[in-house]
């Protein structure tokens, strides 16, 4: 193709994105749109499988039977969320082997949050809260990105996470409600998560490589710090309600912006955390490579079935 093709190709391709159309697979698309939706799509399906590690370390000491059956669920939709996202990418034309490579080899990153340990129960309580409803806040916002199959992938994954968020908040609530020592729980999982919440929604907008092109190109509908401030508003409320108390003093509410102050996030740890220095970030690689090697057997063992009925299959046909 030549250059003049191209760029009418483009010119198209801009005219239906300013017209707010949706792509499609099959539809041309620059490489750089291209390469930006693999690599944001699959960061995010990482994030929902990683995700599922500080979580499932809790499924058998769940307090209760209820609670169990409800996280145990919880952990099965973010696997759910991870598939459709990894389908989702994989229209892009990358194969699902890739994309874990990436994963493994340590050249495609996943959320900063699912670095940090969960040592209490409450913990479980503040991921449901503030790390589901921190992902509702991006993703509501993702419903509208222009590329097809991820925008049809947050409708049904929004939904969810709605739920997700409500567990977790149920969980302080409950929490709070109960002794000193639960009320300290809860408190102490507050302090410990809020500010990495914080972190999920990236670097400050002019320290952001990529929200400029992406926020031209429709994957992203809000910045980094639209959506930050926008978590931060919804949040300070619902934690004053149970009384627990956000662990920041800078915060207030600024009644000329119509919205939350609040203080400087601590980019240092930050940046440790997604150059792979987090408090967690070795175990939970190596978690995710174990149990990859560890299901290598069942996937050999479905390619196998596959072809054997494959060629049962073209024999029935043949006769
Ligand atoms: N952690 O230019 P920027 C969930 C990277 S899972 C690690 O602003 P972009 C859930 C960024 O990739 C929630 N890395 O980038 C699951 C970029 O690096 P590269 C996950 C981060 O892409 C289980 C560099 O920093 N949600 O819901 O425009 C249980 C510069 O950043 C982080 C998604 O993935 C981070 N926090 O914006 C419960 C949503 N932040 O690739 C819940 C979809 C930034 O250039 N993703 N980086 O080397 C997005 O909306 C965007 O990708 C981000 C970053 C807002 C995260």
């Amino acid at each position: 193709m030549n250059e003049a093709q191209t760029t009418s190709l483009e010119e198209v391709f801009n005219r239906r994105i300013d017209a707010e159309e949706k792509i499609e697979p099959k539809d041309w698309m620059p490489e750089k749109y291209r390469k930006t939706h693999i690599r944001q799509i699959s960061q995010h399906a990482h994030s929902e499988i990683v995700g599922m590690l500080p979580e499932g370390n809790w499924i058998s000491r769940a307090p209760t039977l209820r609670r169990k059956v409800a996280l145990l669920a919880k952990v099965q939709d973010e696997a759910g969320h991870g598939l459709y996202l990894y389908s989702a990418a994989e229209t892009l034309g990358i194969s699902r082997d890739e994309l874990l490579d990436q994963l493994h080899d340590g050249t495609a990153k996943y959320s900063s949050i699912f670095n940090y340990p969960t040592l209490t129960w409450a913990d479980i309580g503040a991921i449901g809260w503030l790390v589901d409803g921190a992902a509702i806040m991006n993703q509501v916002a993702l419903i509208n990105t222009s590329y097809g199959p991820y925008s049809r992938a947050m409708v049904r994954i929004c939904k969810e996470e709605s739920f997700h968020q409500r567990q977790g908040y149920e969980i302080l609530m409950t929490l709070m409600k109960g002794t000193d020592e639960q009320r300290a729980m809860a408190q102490d999982a507050l302090d410990r998560w809020w500010w990495p919440s914080l972190m999920m929604f990236g670097p400050r907008d002019d320290e952001s490589p990529n929200t400029a092109q992406s926020m031209r190109w429709k994957l992203k509908r809000k910045s980094n710090d639209e959506l930050r401030q926008a978590f931060v508003d919804q949040t300070v409320p619902q934690a004053e309600l149970i009384g627990l108390r956000i662990p920041d003093p800078a915060l207030c509410w600024n009644e000329e912006r119509g919205h939350y102050d609040f203080g400087e996030i601590d980019w240092d740890e930050f940046r440790q955390v997604v150059q792979g220095n987090g408090p967690c970030n070795r175990e939970r690689l190596e978690a995710r490579r174990a149990a990859h090697r560890n299901g290598t057997w069942v996937r050999e063992a479905a390619l196998a079935h596959a072809a054997k009925q494959a060629d049962r299959d073209s024999l029935r046909k043949a006769i």
